[in-house]
């Protein structure tokens, strides 16, 4: 019979892949929801999944949250509040349910004008980014015969650091 230590384990091990698959991203990092923020270049280099949320952090007297779509984005264009579309608690946590183009503004006059404004692509693909097995790929090459990467090689200047 299973011991609860063990049973403690196996939660752990099925619970774990889960976690770390999904991400919690806090928009603007340290400086939260705001103005005069370039959130298009706070989203370079991040990519959103199915399943990872988004955290809005912001002074609820001076800002809100409203989802909006392409058109409304385009033209900050804050549509009338109901129950799915807005957020004013200051600490929103919003899941990424679905995939595609997700659109943000912030609600008070004039702000999403001077860019509180935020536009994501959501990817319904589950599995990790490509980056790490490519990487891993490239390290076993140099490895296998670095004399002949060039000096100009991309790949070999960014693993050989790794090879001991
Ligand atoms: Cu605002």
């Amino acid at each position: 019979m299973a011991s609860p230590q063990m049973l403690a384990i196996l939660a752990i091990v099925v619970v774990l892949p889960s976690v770390v698959l999904a991400t919690e991203y806090i928009v603007g990092d340290d400086q939260g929801w705001t103005t005069n923020f370039d959130y298009s270049k706070w989203t370079t280099g991040k990519t959103f999944r199915v399943g990872d949320s988004l955290v809005f952090i912001y002074n609820k007297d001076n800002h809100n949250v409203f989802k909006v779509n392409g058109t409304q984005f385009k033209a900050c264009q804050v549509p009338p509040a109901n129950a799915n579309n807005s957020f004013t608690t200051g600490y929103d946590v919003v899941p990424l349910k679905t995939a595609g183009n997700k659109w943000y503004i912030c609600g008070t006059a004039g702000h999403c004008d001077v860019g509180q404004k935020l536009v994501i692509t959501v990817s319904d693909d589950q599995s990790p980014a490509p980056a790490p097995s490519a990487s891993a790929g490239a390290w076993v090459l140099v490895h296998k015969d670095p004399s002949d990467l060039t000096k100009d090689d991309g790949i070999y200047r960014e693993h050989v650091g790794k090879c001991d």
